[in-house]
């Protein structure tokens, strides 16, 4: 297990190791930010990086994390109609609050709560898919199957 990881990506490297998974947290000097700049720094396509995008429902205040391939955008129509209720993009504030952790490196698993969460069909056709851990510096790669156990994400077409 790596030993010079930050606190946040520590965290995520511990809620994968009790569930059991071998996926090992790196933490890089550049920027894994954003999507394009994750798949950069791994050498990835764009569509295999899992974007955490964090949604709050309007009338019951619920927070609801998706998990989108990077190349996607969230239908958020769609998003709505599968929650049950309208739902909205969550500013920094909420995401943190609901989360423990800043956008851009909002990770899968590891919440200060448990959030429904619901995951982009089209990740699943990727052999290999890499997540956030944590921090803007963190990832780790996955198989989508390690994803659903990881997350109990209801798979939807969502973009
Ligand atoms: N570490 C990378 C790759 S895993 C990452 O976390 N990417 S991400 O896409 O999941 O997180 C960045 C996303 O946060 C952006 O796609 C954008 O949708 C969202 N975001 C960025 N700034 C804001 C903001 N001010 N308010 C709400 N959402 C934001």
């Amino acid at each position: 297990m790596s030993t010079n990881l930050s606190p946040s990506a520590q965290r995520i490297q511990l809620a994968i190791r009790e569930l059991g998974l071998n996926c090992e947290v790196i933490e890089l000097p550049g920027s894994t930010r954003t999507a394009s700049e994750a798949a950069e720094a791994v050498g990835c396509n764009l569509g295999q990086i899992i974007k955490s995008l964090v949604f709050a429902s309007v009338t019951s205040h619920q927070p609801v994390l998706v998990l989108v391939s990077g190349a996607n955008r969230v239908n958020e129509q769609r998003l709505s109609a599968v929650f049950g209720e309208s739902v909205i993009k969550a500013d920094g504030d909420f995401v943190r609050v609901q989360t423990g952790f800043a956008i851009g490196g909002v990770p899968p698993l590891g919440h200060i709560q448990p959030i429904r969460t619901f995951i982009d069909t089209d990740l699943m056709a990727f052999d290999e898919v890499w997540a956030a851990a944590g921090t803007p510096h963190a990832l780790f790669s996955l198989t989508p199957a390690e994803l659903l156990v990881m997350t109990h994400g209801e798979v939807v077409n969502i973009s």
